[in-house]
Formats: structure tokens, C-alpha cells, sequence
């Protein structure tokens, strides 16, 4: 019996025996899963990155692409023609982390009436109808950079016959 007793624990514990295997595969597939997510979440933010990185796609392909940051507008000037309808795209190039006006830009020509403000890191198509009569419009950014006073953050809308 005594003889026996071990080979009976051992029969007794050999079925328990596979149980830490399946059990051990579980964590590795566990592992395996998050080791998966951890890389799926790795890509996103790495895409989130290059999105930011890299020159975006514009809302619209039709609009005047006009870039702000704090080094100015890019373009500064263009020219449209008198009482047509046209579409700008504001793009600000900043980030929220800007203590100066938080990355927000503003596209403004009082004469006008028009005052267009975009946020950080973002794009937003305006339509306004050209005046009739042609004739030379300064636009300015006021949130940023000492506001309309500063000449980086100024640009020249040229309404042409
Ligand atoms: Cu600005």
C-alpha cells in the first residue's frame, strides 16, 4: 500500500498534471493577445503621429489652401476674381500647446465683414462672394503674435476685374 500510495498520488496527480499546460497556453495567448493590442495601439498613435507629421489632405480640393502658424500665412496673398464665390480652406499648422493663442488663427478683413478663426491643428473650408469692385484687401490674424499689428501674421486678398 505504502508502494502504492505514491504511484496512486502519481495517477491521481497526472490528470491534474495537463491542467497547468492549458492554463500556461492561456496566459501565453493572453500574452500573445495583448502583445497584438499593445502593437495595434502602437500603430495608431504612430499614424496619429504621421498624420500630424506629414501634409494632410485638404477638406477640399477646390478651396484656396491657406496655411497659418505662428511664422505667418502661407500663402500671403492671392487673387480672385471680382464677385465670384470662393471657397478658403484655414488650416492652422499649430499646436494646442501654443501659449500664444493656443494654436487657434484667424483669417479677418474688416472691410469685409469677414472673420474666420480656426483651432489647432485644423482645417475649416470658408465661402464668401468676392466685392464687385476690384481692389487690394489686407487681411490679419488678432489672436496671435501681438494681433493685427504684427506684419508676420498679415497677408493681401487681391480682387481683380
Ligand atoms: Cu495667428
Amino acid at each position: 500500500m505504502n508502494k502504492h500510495s505514491p504511484s496512486n498520488r502519481g495517477a491521481a496527480s497526472r490528470p491534474g498534471q495537463p491542467k497547468p499546460r492549458p492554463a500556461a497556453r492561456g496566459r501565453r495567448l493572453r500574452s500573445l493577445g495583448f502583445g497584438i493590442l499593445a502593437a495595434a495601439i502602437a500603430l495608431a498613435a504612430l499614424g496619429l503621429v504621421a498624420a500630424r507629421l506629414l501634409p494632410s489632405s485638404p477638406i477640399s480640393a477646390d478651396a484656396i489652401q491657406v496655411k497659418a502658424s505662428m511664422g505667418g500665412f502661407s500663402p500671403d496673398s492671392f487673387s480672385v476674381k471680382a464677385g465670384s464665390t470662393v471657397s478658403i480652406e484655414l488650416t492652422s499648422l499649430d499646436t494646442q500647446f501654443h501659449s500664444d493663442g493656443g494654436g487657434w488663427h484667424e483669417m479677418a478683413i474688416d472691410q469685409l465683414g469677414i472673420d474666420w478663426k480656426v483651432g489647432p491643428e485644423s482645417s475649416k473650408v470658408f465661402e464668401f462672394t468676392a466685392p464687385a469692385t476690384p481692389g487690394t484687401y489686407t487681411w490679419y490674424c488678432g489672436i496671435c503674435c501681438g494681433g493685427r499689428a504684427n506684419p508676420t501674421m498679415q497677408g493681401t486678398l487681391t480682387v481683380t476685374a
